[in-house]
């Protein structure tokens, strides 16, 4: 990739509502993307390679639990360093982000939420420090947008539990140490249980072949009778809220990276355009590439609105499940039309790994598919401004 130039656009100085530690928490993100994701995160694209060498740094930039107590390993750090956190990474990289999601609002949550205290203490520091990688397993070969459907299940054998079953398209699955793993119970209920990678009969084979989020690592899950120990059962909650209230968290922190995404296929078509000459003149110069140019920044400005408000709301615990639907949604949404008019500016040199946007069109379009599709998060919408479900 040519050198990162990357400079933040901040047309309506949002930086205003932003406190000193909030802009020091983004700026140190921001410096350890450009110095050390920048340079590496295309050839690990290329080669579909997960980047082991950056979970330490991750870790360093409190990406691993940002809003984790202290007492546990956590940042201790609030809903808008979360989610400028996530910005930073994803204007890296979508894969890079997902990487931290996952640990943070899908692996680190659910135990710290619903995990009793000798869980949160035997797992909870190692996952901050990046010691232990985790995955959280949902999705199911034949249950995607349906999870309630889901046919992995255990058994109570006395003294311990037997899983059976699998889960498909798990991020970090691959070489995670843990998984948090929703299965229902013999009456049908769904629960939580931390699976250990030694465990017998657990298995994660790796999902080949994909032209999205290469940077990071996907795969299976398979449970052929795992004899999991009654005390990895999460305590604390059971049914459906269980992962659906890991994926609020998770889905907010997607609504600020897609904004780094956003910013980086901005910034990249606004040089690129003012320095690009075609009939003797900047392309820039242009109202066909002003156009494109002046509506990213404006898409941009609403969707750092819309999530600064949503990240004050979440501080106060008072940001609803449809609020942040909206927010996933218009965002990755916006960032992916972002990303497909900037790649258009540049002309062929678009298509090219010398420059981040066309990697983040082809991550975008995994970000609008997990964490709930597009289809499903305006059918929370519409479900919440009319309380009609329209989903079956
Ligand atoms: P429904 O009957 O509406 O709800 C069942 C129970 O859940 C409660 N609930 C929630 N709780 C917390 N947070 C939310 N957002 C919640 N939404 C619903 C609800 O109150 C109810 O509770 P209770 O106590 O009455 O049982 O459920 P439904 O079966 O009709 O489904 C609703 C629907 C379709 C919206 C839901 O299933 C859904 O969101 N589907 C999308 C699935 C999804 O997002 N999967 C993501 C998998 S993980 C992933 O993609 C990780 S990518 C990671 C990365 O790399 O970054
Ligand atoms: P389906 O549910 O089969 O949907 C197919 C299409 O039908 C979509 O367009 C959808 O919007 C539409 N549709 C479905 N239902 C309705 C309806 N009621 N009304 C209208 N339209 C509908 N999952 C995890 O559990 N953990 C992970 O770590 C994880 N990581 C992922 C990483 C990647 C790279 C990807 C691509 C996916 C990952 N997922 C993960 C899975 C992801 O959450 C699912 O892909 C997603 O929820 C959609 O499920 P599906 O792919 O089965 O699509």
């Amino acid at each position: 990739m040519a050198q990162d130039l990357f400079q933040a656009p901040d047309y309506f100085q949002l930086d205003d509502l932003l406190t000193e530690e909030h802009k020091l928490i983004r700026d140190s993100a921001r410096e350890w993307v450009k110095r050390d994701i920048s340079p590496i995160i295309e050839e690990a694209c290329q080669k579909a390679e997960f980047p082991h060498q950056i979970v330490k740094g991750l870790a360093e930039v409190g990406a691993f639990g940002a809003y984790i107590p202290e007492q546990y390993g956590g940042a201790g750090l609030d809903q808008i360093s979360y989610g400028l956190i996530m910005q930073e990474l994803e204007r890296g990289d979508s894969g890079v982000r997902s990487t931290a999601s996952v640990q943070t609002s899908l692996v680190m949550y659910p135990i710290y939420k619903y995990g009793n205290e000798e869980q949160r203490m035997k797992y909870l520091p190692k996952l901050a420090s990046g010691e232990f990688i985790g995955c959280f397993g949902l999705t199911e070969p034949d249950h995607g947008s349906n999870p309630s459907g889901m046919v992995t299940n255990f058994k109570d054998m006395g003294d311990h539990y037997l899983l059976n079953g699998a889960k498909m398209w798990i991020s970090n699955a691959p070489f995670a140490d843990i998984a948090v793993v929703w299965a229902k119970n013999e009456e049908g209920r769904i629960h939580g249980l931390i699976v250990e990678r030694d465990m017998e009969g657990f298995s994660t084979p790796t999902t080949h072949n994909k032209w999205s989020l290469r940077a990071s690592s996907t795969g299976e899950l398979i449970f052929d009778n795992v004899k999991v120990p009654k005390e990895n059962l999460l305590p604390n909650k059971s049914g459906l809220g269980g992962p659906l209230g890991c994926l609020d968290s998770a889905r907010y922190g997607i609504a600020w990276g897609a904004i780094g995404a956003a910013m980086d296929c901005y910034d990249t078509a606004l040089r690129y355009s003012k320095e690009r000459i075609q009939f003797e003149k900047p392309i820039a110069s242009f109202q066909l590439q002003q156009k494109k140019l002046a509506e990213m920044i404006t898409e941009i400005t609403k969707a750092q609105l819309l999530t600064w408000r949503l990240g004050t709301l979440r501080n106060e615990d008072r940001a609803t499940s449809a609020q942040i639907s909206m927010a996933k949604r218009n965002n990755v949404d916006m960032a992916l039309k972002i990303a497909r008019e900037a790649r258009q500016v540049l002309g062929a040199m678009g298509i090219t790994g010398e420059y981040s946007i066309m990697r983040h069109m082809m991550n975008l379009e995994s970000v609008i598919t997990y964490e709930g599709t597009h289809d499903i998060h305006l059918l929370i919408t519409g479900l919440d401004i009319t309380g009609i479900a329209a989903f079956k």
